[in-house]
């Protein structure tokens, strides 16, 4: 994956071209994914991560093969930020037996273990003991790699945030918790959850170094994350990096949302991190609105193709599943 030192130099075109096209893809599933949702194609919830497409598209591109990511329930940005093939992405939620988990799982368990995505998780939290269990095992077995669970302002009120920091600190683990601060739980703001909003202080408490990024400014995401990864790497782990930002919906496709203050809303919708992927790429790189035009116009081609594929593939029958679960 492509790497990028903070310090001294530029960003190079490569990272972000990069991360513009992992934003924009994002941007385009998710907007594709609600039409499909709303004809009535996808069974279960559907949580966008329109509007935290920073967060995904900078860490990731700061990591390298051979690292493991977990993610959250708004988790489909994880996943194609990691390289996943929306076609298999875009079956899964049809629940087709080409989609990566067969169509078993659905929107809220896209995993791909054989390339170190231990998964989108259904329960709030549970993303970031499996991150310090992927941590400590690498540990164990003497590799580099580095484990980044993306987790949620909701989770860091949950018993297992701070236990697993914790436990990821006493062993110097290679760990980085990113917490998505978008400032709700469904419909609860942070701020009737918590006495202190800025929730990487939760790190600092228990010795662990921590920090605060612009969520929405995603070659920021991408600094931290890969310093953070620099650190770990030299043995010095964990980090916690809070990445605040704002969903640009509800909590769900069929929330509407009415609780978001329009305000806030727009605020963050003029930081979009989208818009900032693709300014930040024309403002450091040579590249015309032409050749902007040509990887937008690849990008819808591909969803295109992905929604194609998953609609002619075939269904999960109840039979398979049976025989399918009777091995676990
Ligand atoms: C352990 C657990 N408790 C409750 C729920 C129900 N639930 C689903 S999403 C959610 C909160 C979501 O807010 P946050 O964790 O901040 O993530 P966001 O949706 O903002 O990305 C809750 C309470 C759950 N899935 N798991
Ligand atoms: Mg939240």
């Amino acid at each position: 994956m492509t790497k990028q030192k903070k310090a001294g130099n530029a960003p190079s075109r490569e990272l972000l071209e990069k991360i513009f096209r992992t934003a924009y893809k994002i941007r385009v599933f998710e907007t594709e994914g609600i039409k499909l949702y709303r004809q009535g194609l996808i069974r279960g919830y559907f949580h966008p991560y329109l509007g935290q497409e920073g967060i995904a598209s900078g860490a990731c591109a700061a990591l390298k093969e051979g690292d493991y990511i977990a993610s959250t329930h708004r988790g489909h940005g994880h996943c194609i930020a990691w390289g996943a093939d929306v076609k298999r992405m875009v079956a899964e939620l049809l629940q087709k037996e080409t989609g990566y988990c067969k169509g078993y799982g659905g929107s809220m368990h896209i995993a791909d273990i054989s390339v170190g995505n231990l998964g989108a998780n259904g329960i709030v939290g549970a993303g970031t003991p499996l991150g310090v269990g992927a941590a400590l095992a690498a540990q164990v077995r003497g590799s580099d790699a580095v484990t980044v669970t993306f987790t949620t302002d909701g989770a860091s009120n949950n018993g297992t945030f701070l236990e697993s920091l914790n436990l990821a600190a006493i062993w110097n683990l290679s760990f980085i918790l990113i917490v998505e601060n978008n400032q709700y739980a469904v419909s609860t703001p942070i701020e009737e959850a918590t006495r202190d909003v800025d929730l990487y202080k939760r790190g600092l408490a228990i010795g662990v170094e921590s920090h605060q990024v612009d969520g929405n400014d995603p070659l920021a995401v991408h600094n931290v994350v890969f310093d953070a990864a620099e650190t770990c790497r030299a043995g010095k782990g964990p980090v916690l990096i809070e990445a605040k930002t704002f969903r640009h919906m509800g909590h769900h496709v069929n929330d509407p949302g009415k609780y978001m203050p329009e305000d806030k809303l727009a605020y963050y919708k003029q930081r979009d991190p989208v818009d900032r992927a693709r300014a930040a790429l024309k403002e450091m790189a040579p590249i015309s609105d032409d050749d902007i035009k040509a990887i937008e116009d690849e990008i819808a081609a591909e969803m295109a193709e992905a929604i194609e594929f998953s609609t002619k593939s075939g269904e999960v029958s109840p039979e398979e599943f049976r025989a399918f679960a009777a091995n676990y």
